[in-house]
């Protein structure tokens, strides 16, 4: 019924109907109540004008008026509390199995990386009717994803990594901008968001990449010589990585942490923040050796390993099959895991 108001921008997404239900009645209960308080102003000043009450008659104290006006205010806030926050829960919590794109943004543009290894810059192509969720960080300074017709707006930070998802429910092209001033040319940090039925998409997705986002991180886990310390068997000098992703890391301290994203990021770039139990801090930090998109590519890879998704696993124990040169197996040294 509001879809041809000029004032909205279109619902595109399946949650664009339950932020714009929410934000209506607020609408309507702020408009009440606005009404309500100027009628009572004026009709007050009528009724009790000095005229006809020239002595003021005064009320002391009214337990009934008193719950009433908190108890209501009360149950009208908790509507809007409960409400609201079940819609962030929504939208910060990515269902499972959702399409992964990943986002690097930078002063002044928009740069989106997909598994299947397109490159886009301020354009990001998705498929209708599938759950996507960003994985997204920034290079300098603080942006925001901001996708109107969605109702979605997520801030994207540097040094970390946030997350938003969103399910498009119609084709078509959607204005993306940043929403947080960030320098000269923030106006211009625009693009745009190509929705595509899901048969175009693939066709979009299949065409012209030079390697999925995951074999990119793999070359970069030779190049940076990762490889030299973890392997696919217990024998690394590192832990073996193939299946950490998104499992219980125990660490030294006691402390157990899941391995997402943010994790194996923090890993790379600060390997001495969370030491893995049962290994030294050996790790050297890659901090200013690897940019963002190629942290992004080496978590795709990581996150790949061992569950088949986005490469092959690597073979264990099989030096034939290994993605990279795996050095002849060390006698037992103090580098191997002690069991703690
Ligand atoms: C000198 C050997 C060495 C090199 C080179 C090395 N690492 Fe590590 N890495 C370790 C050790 C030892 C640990 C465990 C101790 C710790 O957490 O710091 C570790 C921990 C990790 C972890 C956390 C693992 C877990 O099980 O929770 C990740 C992820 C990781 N490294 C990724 C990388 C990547 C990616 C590279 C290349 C850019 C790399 N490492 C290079 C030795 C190394
Ligand atoms: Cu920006």
């Amino acid at each position: 019924m509001w879809s041809n108001l000029p004032l909205f921008p279109a619902r595109a997404s399946t949650l664009a109907g339950h932020v714009d239900a929410l934000y209506f009645l607020l609408v309507a209960v702020t408009a009440f109540f606005t009404i309500l308080i100027a009628a009572l102003i004026l009709i007050f000043a009528i009724r009790f004008r000095k005229q006809k009450h020239p002595v003021a008659k005064q009320i002391h104290g009214s337990n009934a008026l008193e719950l009433t006006w908190t108890i209501i205010p009360l149950g009208i806030s908790m509507i809007f509390f409960v409400w609201g926050a079940a819609i962030y829960f929504t939208e910060t919590r990515p269902p499972k199995d959702s399409m992964e794109v990943y986002v690097v943004a930078k002063q002044w543009m928009w740069k989106f990386e997909h598994t299947e290894g397109q490159r886009e810059i301020d354009e990001l192509h998705v498929p209708e009717g599938r759950d996507v969720r960003l994985i997204m960080t920034s290079q300098d300074v603080i942006h925001s994803f901001f996708v109107p017709a969605f109702r979605v707006k997520a801030d994207v930070l540097p040094g970390r990594y946030t997350s938003t998802w969103f399910h498009a429910t119609k084709p078509g092209r959607y204005h993306l901008f940043c929403s947080q001033y960030c320098g000269t040319a923030h106006s211009s940090m625009v693009g745009w968001v190509v929705v595509m039925t899901p048969g175009a998409y693939q066709q979009w997705a299949s065409t012209g990449t030079d390697g999925s986002l995951a074999s990119t991180g793999e070359k970069y886990f030779q190049q940076y010589g990762c490889s030299t310390c973890h392997r696919s068997d217990s024998q690394g000098r590192g832990p073996n990585l193939v299946g950490i992703f998104g499992k219980p890391v125990l660490l030294d301290d006691g402390r157990t942490v899941v391995a997402d994203e943010s994790y194996i990021r923090e890993s790379i770039l600060n390997p001495e923040a969370k030491v893995v139990s049962g290994f030294k801090p050996i790790m050297p930090t890659f901090q200013g050796q690897i940019d963002e998109e190629g942290l992004v590519a080496l978590v795709a890879y990581i996150k790949g390993l061992g569950n088949g998704m986005a490469n092959p696993p690597m073979p264990v124990n099989n030096p034939e099959k290994a993605p990279y040169p795996v050095p002849p197996k060390p006698e037992a040294s103090q580098a191997t895991p002690s069991a703690k």
